[in-house]
């Protein structure tokens, strides 16, 4: 039987691939980790506490929110902030930045953007939801508070990515840069344990992902790839929880679509706290991410904490051909898009 390895031993063992790593990103990973287990404790209860249900407050981008999104929020911002190692995050669930002042008046060099519980909207029919989460290192001045530039810098710079899957098993995927590797929580020893290590994309899949009650609202170009994917007879996977989506994919192979509709004329998912974190999990996979007008996702600029983004992300080979539907019955000509 192979040796157990727990997420806070893989973190420490890995912490040697960074020559100058101190010790910061270690501790802020294992604190998320920790965020997880809490807010997992309490999504698997959510049927039997008064937590379910729609909270009358609405989030920043006008969707309404579960109680849950704000528990699973709250966890997450009192974890990071007693970890010492983050100056600020972002969240889907606030209007504006949070700055985190030092503790014991030690300056940290990270921040922190998350979706605290994506597809929520799932919640109250028990289907699995996500936290999604990136960690960047602060470009303002260290001697001060944390500042939105923190927060607006392209996902190429991402130091590291994750997210947490609430599923039928708890898992914690994520990345620093060098490969992707999972981890399954074990309620025995409240642990997350190594399962899934240095995960590969299939180079294409039989799946295609994207609500196809949009189809018609979708540009001349998406609909003539959904059809191809249909004429290849694809099997259609939609769950409508970008990360329980994204991570069949990252398994099983296949395409996820967000693209521009005229409700979303820049797509409806979230460019800081969804897109950039999954791209980045996806391309350290062997994957690819990019958005309906062949942007590179993790090149985006980033202008506001909630700006929208559309998205085609997954296996390799299915993004070219999407590419190639893109360019040829684009009626906007997108040449030189890499
Ligand atoms: P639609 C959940 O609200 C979410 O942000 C993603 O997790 C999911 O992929 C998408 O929106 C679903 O959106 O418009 O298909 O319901």
């Amino acid at each position: 039987m192979n040796r157990i390895v727990t997420l806070d031993e893989f973190i420490i063992r890995r912490q040697k691939d960074f020559p100058f790593a101190s010790g910061e990103l270690t501790g802020l990973l294992r604190d998320i980790g920790v965020a997880a287990k809490i807010v997992n404790r309490e999504v698997n209860k959510a049927g039997l506490l008064n937590i379910l249900g729609v909270a009358d407050s609405q989030n920043s981008t006008g969707d309404v929110v579960q109680k849950l999104d704000l528990y699973a929020n709250d966890k997450l911002i009192e974890c990071l902030k007693n970890s010492g190692e983050c100056c600020g995050v972002a969240s889907e669930e606030c209007e504006e930045l949070i700055a985190i002042p030092p503790v014991d008046d030690k300056p940290s060099k990270y921040v922190v953007v998350f979706d605290p519980l994506d597809g929520s909207s799932n919640i109250d029919v028990n289907v699995s939801v996500g936290t999604i989460f990136g960690i960047y290192r602060r470009v303002s001045d260290p001697a001060g508070p944390c500042a939105i530039e923190d927060f607006l810098q392209p996902g190429n710079q991402l130091v590291a990515a994750g997210y947490v899957l609430y599923g039928t098993s708890t898992l914690l995927v994520y990345t620093t840069g060098r490969g992707v590797n999972g981890f399954t929580l074990d309620p025995t020893i409240g642990e997350f344990c190594l399962s899934h290590q240095n995960i590969q994309i299939p180079a294409r899949g039989n799946y295609y992902s994207v609500n196809q009650g949009y189809y018609l609202k979708f540009d001349l170009e998406m609909r003539r790839y959904i059809d191809h994917c249909s004429d290849m007879n694809l099997m259609l996977r939609y769950i409508g929880s970008m990360v329980s989506d994204i991570h069949r994919i990252l398994f099983q192979g296949g395409i996820f679509l967000y693209p521009n509709t005229r409700k979303y004329p820049q797509g409806k998912l979230r460019l800081v706290y969804e897109c950039n974190p999954l791209s980045f999990i996806v391309e350290q996979a062997g994957g690819k991410a990019m958005t309906c007008q062949l942007e590179r996702v993790l090149d985006l600029e980033v202008n506001h904490l909630h700006q929208r983004a559309t998205i085609a992300m997954g296996s390799p080979d299915m993004v070219d051909e999407m590419k190639e539907f893109v360019q040829r019955y684009s009626a906007t000509p997108i040449f030189g898009k890499r």
